[in-house]
């Protein structure tokens, strides 16, 4: 992989801005990094994809359902990119992401956590990434206060699948009922049902332009309808979690944790 390029981009956050994002849960925040290193991302994140990084360990699979589309992948998501190339912390995108993310949550960057993952639609049949709050995929036994950057490579209209947000919604007092996609526990991805679609505000942006949500934003992003790839990358900023002494119900992650020891014991018994 060729060097990664240093030349910096700065970025301000604006008082509006700030209460933008705490008023409504998301922010459209602009351009975020430079066009160079957006090549250098790209270059990265098709090598992952292709190579299918982190299948073994549970790091690369099918957000969208098992093979749902003629035998191939229909929203793949690789998590963690950064095991794989440490640089990708340097980058203007992960430090523009993390200063911007402590001015939104009004917690220092020193106290901030975070990594990223990536989440493709293949061009003409990446499927929808159905409505769902992050938060819905956490640790129920703490209260989450953190955000995720999403900056596409490509870009994202709603033809190949922008997001959308619901304006408020972060605002609700408890996490949503969620459902594995297709009702099959083994599928990853979350939806709920919970929504009013007509409230959505979509937020198209172009390449190396980023968006923020906070972690219990109601969000979406249509399926891709377009003859190019939408490659999105996603970080995820966390201010450290409180301990919740009732931890909040999410039954949907204990149905998933028992069908993958179904299906775990199965392999082990046909061995
Ligand atoms: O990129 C997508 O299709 C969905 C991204 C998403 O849900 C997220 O960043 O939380």
């Amino acid at each position: 992989m060729r060097p990664r390029p240093e030349r910096r981009f700065p970025v301000e956050v604006t008082q509006e801005q700030v209460e933008f994002f705490q008023e409504n849960g998301y922010l459209v925040f602009g351009r975020i990094t430079t066009d160079e290193e957006l090549e250098w991302l790209a270059e990265i994140y098709d090598e992952l994809f292709t190579k299918r990084v982190g299948e073994k360990e549970g790091m690369y699979f099918d957000l969208g359902g098992p093979r749902a589309h003629k035998g191939v992948e229909v929203l793949p998501q690789v998590l963690g990119p950064e095991r794989t190339f440490p640089e990708l912390r340097e980058t203007n995108y992960f430090k523009n992401g993390l200063y911007i993310a402590s001015k939104l949550l009004g917690v220092p960057q020193e106290k901030i956590s975070g990594g990223g993952h990536m989440i493709l639609k293949p061009a003409r049949y990446g499927r929808e990434t159905p409505w769902h709050q992050d938060e819905a995929y956490w640790n129920p036994a703490a209260l989450h206060h953190g955000l995720s950057v999403w900056m596409s490579l490509d870009p994202a209209t709603l033809e190949s699948g922008c997001l959308q947000f619901i304006p408020g919604s972060h605002r609700s007092e408890e996490i949503l009922p969620h459902r594995h996609i297709d009702n099959d526990p083994l599928v990853h991805g979350l939806v709920t049902d919970q929504v009013d679609p007509a409230q959505a505000v979509p937020c198209p942006v172009a390449p190396g332009e980023a968006t923020f949500h906070h972690c219990r934003a109601l969000h979406y992003a249509g399926p891709n309808r377009t003859d190019h790839p939408r490659r999105a990358y996603i970080l995820v900023f966390n201010a450290p979690p409180k301990r919740l002494e009732r931890p909040m119900p999410r039954p949907w992650l204990d149905e998933e944790a028992e069908a993958l020891k179904r299906l775990k014991s199965l392999a082990r018994d046909e061995a």
